[in-house]
């Protein structure tokens, strides 16, 4: 227990810098604005600041698209504002880890544009360029290299006129993918890794770390997906950890990080990442990284159209997803425990029915697993998906370039489009941070770049401060849980209820010490026998709850009562 990693004991809260407070009036939010707001933060009782990029970048993607890794973009501020802001965190005790997009550049970074210069440029192949396919007119339908579809909609290729070649890019049109093939790249990443940790931060986020490695074969070509004649496959089987990713990770890992305090922290955010592949990358022994980000339990409501074609979870998927994952990584490896981000709508709308009950009992689900859990600005509040009524007010790349394919695909039913967007669009998360019931939530004094949620005028950051009750105030107590009792950080896992579609229970146990964990995620209130719950529930008494959020738990010898979205921990006595 007590030679355990300080990461397995903490708690990192992710800024979102556009939308997290605006200090100059721009609509935007920035670096001052974040060094206004730290006592939120100390309050909180985080461990660690996860900053979404404020690098120098053109914006296509919201900064996951940077143009210069060394400088910040001025909308955010100036290096000194970051060295400002990191000084104030660490005063508190937090760290700040930064985010790093090394999968791809902005086609504005100076590296692309001498890529993109001429096919002799000795940059060239710091990119994917490839050829059209022989015997179609080069730009024309079907004569991308290969038929991959991109995340954003469209192809992957985008055709390149003055050089006659296309150049490869998962995500926008402006993200094109760097060539991990080639070592100059590698180390030109790795340099710039070791300048910011030089500069004293305390290590790094990675965009889609586990899509470097490409299935390049030894002709230089890449692989088509399996799909229809003129629709575009799925590549992702050509670059979800590739041939080359353990080893670029290690690598990366013995040149920037090995000698270096261990107070550093890595998390590969890894869309697609299988628990055998985790296992592997968290792996101590192997030294790639601290641990990673998984994708199963948020496709888990994804429908046979994918995200933007929703259904209900059904809790025992997310019973049968967490616990493999708990177990998976049990011995070997560790866990990273999310709901929200700014790529995901809010967990209260999507999981919960948005009262302040379901996002404690969500709160309460997640943070009593093992592994290191992360608190998105808002999540703490319980902040809703935003409700946008007009397809205008979206702003997000993936959502407007979905919307223009089905709308090139002749779907035109706006409610339709509509819908979608309202229960799965990025923009859900970005709307900004709800500080009070002033105007714009005491987020800008300006117009904000997208709308703050009508809803701020009771779910708001100065509310939920002085009311003990809060959504806010019970995120502090399960914090400072994991911070003081060595059970919620390291103890074993055990699900409970695998069959329940409406309880979700489980054992966390550490030598003697043994917690239960009872989750009603239904607004009906709910009774379970205390026998089904197993060994940990045989004597069990209203009074060894250690953390609750409706009252004094029902419990009367033979059965639990759970109230709607009532969360209970009990202490085995
Ligand atoms: O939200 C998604 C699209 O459905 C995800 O596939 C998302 O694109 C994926 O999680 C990768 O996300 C990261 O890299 C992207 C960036 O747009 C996201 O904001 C970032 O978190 C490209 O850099």
């Amino acid at each position: 227990v007590d030679d355990a990693p300080w990461w397995t004991r903490a708690v990192v809260y992710q800024i979102y810098p556009r939308s997290f407070s605006d200090s100059d009036g721009d609509g935007t939010g920035d670096l001052r604005g974040i060094l206004d707001r730290v006592d939120h933060l100390a309050e909180l009782g985080v461990d660690v600041v996860w900053l979404s990029p404020v690098y120098a970048s053109p914006q296509d993607d919201n900064g996951y698209d940077i143009s210069d890794y060394q400088d910040v973009d001025p909308m955010f501020g100036t290096l000194a504002d970051l060295d400002e802001l990191l000084a104030a965190l660490h005063a508190r005790g937090i760290k700040l880890v930064m985010d790093l997009v090394v999968n791809h550049t902005s086609d504005e970074h100076p590296w692309f544009r001498a890529s993109r210069a001429s096919r002799d440029d000795p940059k060239r192949d710091w990119y994917w360029w490839r050829p059209p396919r022989p015997g179609l007119p080069p730009g024309g339908p079907g004569a991308e290299p290969t038929n991959w579809g991109s995340f954003f909609s469209g192809p992957v290729w985008t055709y390149d006129e003055p050089t006659g070649e296309y150049f490869l890019h998962l995500f926008s049109a402006k993200q094109p993918d760097l060539n991990w093939e080639k070592p100059q790249v590698r180390e030109a990443v790795y340099a710039m890794m070791r300048w910011w940790l030089d500069r004293g931060i305390d290590g790094f986020r990675m965009d889609v770390i586990n899509l470097i490695s490409k299935a390049v074969r030894p002709d230089g070509t890449l692989p088509d997906g399996r799909g229809q004649d003129g629709v575009l496959a799925d590549g992702t089987p050509f670059y979800t950890c590739g041939p080359r990713i353990h080893e670029f990770l290690a690598e990366m890992h013995r040149e920037v990080f090995a000698g270096r305090p261990d107070r550093l922290l890595t998390v590969g955010e890894m869309p697609g990442v299988t628990v055998d592949e985790a296992i592997l990358f968290t792996d101590p022994a192997r030294a790639e990284v601290d641990m990673v980000f998984q994708f199963e339990h948020v496709g888990l409501d994804h429908g046979p159209g994918g995200k933007f074609d929703p259904r209900p979870l059904r809790l025992t998927d997310l019973k049968a997803t967490f616990g493999r994952w708990q177990s998976g990584l049990a011995e070997t490896g560790w866990n990273s425990l999310y709901w929200d981000n700014h790529d995901q709508p809010r967990i209260v709308s999507r999981f919960g029915d948005e009262s302040p009950a379901s996002a404690k009992a969500l709160a309460t689900l997640l943070h009593l697993h093992r592994g290191t859990p992360y608190v998105y600005q808002g999540e703490e509040l319980g902040m809703t998906s935003a409700h946008l009524t007009s397809l205008d007010e979206y702003r997000d790349i993936e959502s407007l370039r979905w919307v223009a394919q089905e709308r090139a695909a002749g779907h035109t039913d706006d409610e339709r489009l509509l819908a979608a967007l309202a229960a799965m669009s990025r923009d859900n998360a970005r709307t900004p941070m709800q500080w009070d019931d002033g105007p714009h939530a005491g987020f800008t004094t300006g117009t904000p770049w997208l709308p703050v949620n009508p809803n701020h005028a009771t779910i708001n950051a100065a509310a939920q401060r002085a009311d003990d009750g809060s959504v806010l105030h019970h995120y502090r107590r399960l914090i400072a849980l994991r911070h003081d009792d060595p059970v919620v950080a390291l103890g074993d896992f055990t699900m409970l209820l695998t069959d329940d579609e409406h309880v979700y229970a489980f054992t966390r146990r550490l030598g003697d010490d043994v917690l239960l964990v009872v989750v009603n995620v239904t607004a009906d209130a709910r009774s379970v026998p205390l026998a089904d719950l197993g060994e940990a529930a045989a004597h069990l008494r209203a009074d060894h709850a250690v953390l609750t959020h409706l009252g004094e738990p029902v419990v009367d010898g033979q059965t639990l009562g759970l109230r709607p979205w009532e969360a209970v921990v009990f202490r085995r006595g």
